[in-house]
């Protein structure tokens, strides 16, 4: 096993990539706010969280007698918020905890930071556009107030060109098999869309198409991968809970969020979470995930401090 070291990085490039860092959550709340979205403060002891499409050791606290869990991702503190909520919209910086089991990764933390967004009544369609305007403006943003920093790093970037092009889900893996998405990220050259994935019991099935999801992932070019998941969401008591019992999860797990529904207090809502260190390893085109963070935790490793 692994223990990780510090500073990670070891290049003096800390301070470049913290200013790079700095100016991209400022363009972020500048351009969130100004959109008309409100900023929420994170949740990050619950006894429900995110049941995620991939499996993870779950992190569990006691408090006083009760079992709670550490975020995985606001996802479902997200619906409920904003359908409560007369706003067009939220956002909230989230921390989230993922025990991973990979072995090892260059994109993985075991601690991470997330920027969730939910649009109150939105389409996909509508999220999407406003996600291709904020990476434009985070990207141009960061251009214009860190050029010094990014010519020391080495780090050249591209403004993306509207439309983002878009995939499916099922045409990349008839195309490049089981690892497409890592696969194409290293062809394209601009961020990118792939839609339609069968994953977790909150993303929207597509009514007219049975077996399909409105649901969407963005995709950095370069061969750095994921940058946000997301989808339209179900919302409906029993809808929820047949989808839930097809993932052969325990309504128990859910049961407070499962109330809410049943009372009729979530809505229609599209949404997503875009990894602010993967975000900011992109910008500074930094090869391994912890040479972004101070103190990284990587998973399969021990952490020193
Ligand atoms: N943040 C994602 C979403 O909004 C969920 C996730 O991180 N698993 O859909």
């Amino acid at each position: 096993m692994k223990t990780t070291t510090h500073p990670q990085n070891g290049n003096g490039s800390y301070s470049q990539i913290f200013r790079v860092q700095t100016e991209a959550l400022r363009a972020m709340h500048d351009f969130l706010s100004g959109r008309g979205l409100i900023q929420l403060m994170p949740v990050i002891l619950s006894p429900i969280t995110d049941p995620l499409n991939h499996s993870v050791d779950d992190a569990y606290i006691t408090y006083n007698g009760q079992k709670l869990q550490l975020t995985k991702s606001m996802i479902l503190h997200k619906q409920i918020a904003v359908s409560a909520l007369d706003t067009r919209g939220i956002y909230i910086v989230s921390p989230n905890v993922r025990l991973e089991r990979v072995q090892s990764s260059d994109r993985h933390l075991l601690e991470f930071s997330q920027l969730d967004i939910e649009l109150k009544t939105a389409t996909a369609s509508e999220f999407m556009t406003l996600i291709e305007d904020l990476m434009i403006y985070i990207i141009s943003q960061v251009k214009a107030t860190c050029a010094d920093e990014l010519e020391k790093l080495n780090a050249t970037l591209r403004i993306p060109r509207r439309p983002f092009r878009t995939h499916t889900s099922w045409s990349l893996l008839e195309e490049y098999g089981p690892h497409y998405e890592s696969e194409i990220s290293r062809s394209e050259d601009d961020l990118f869309w792939i839609t339609d994935f069968q994953r977790e019991f909150y993303d929207r099935e597509d009514p007219e198409h049975h077996g399909h999801y409105v649901n969407y992932d963005l995709v950095y070019p370069e061969g750095y991968q994921e940058a946000l998941s997301g989808g339209e969401r179900d919302y409906e008591y029993y809808v929820l809970v047949r989808k839930i019992r097809e993932r052969g999860q325990k309504l128990d797990d859910f049961a407070p969020y499962l109330e809410l529904a049943r009372a009729g207090m979530l809505g229609p809502s599209a949404g997503g979470g875009l990894g602010i260190e993967r975000l900011i390893r992109f910008l500074t085109k930094r090869s391994n995930i912890c040479e972004i963070t101070l103190f990284p935790r990587i998973p399969n490793s021990i952490i020193k401090i």
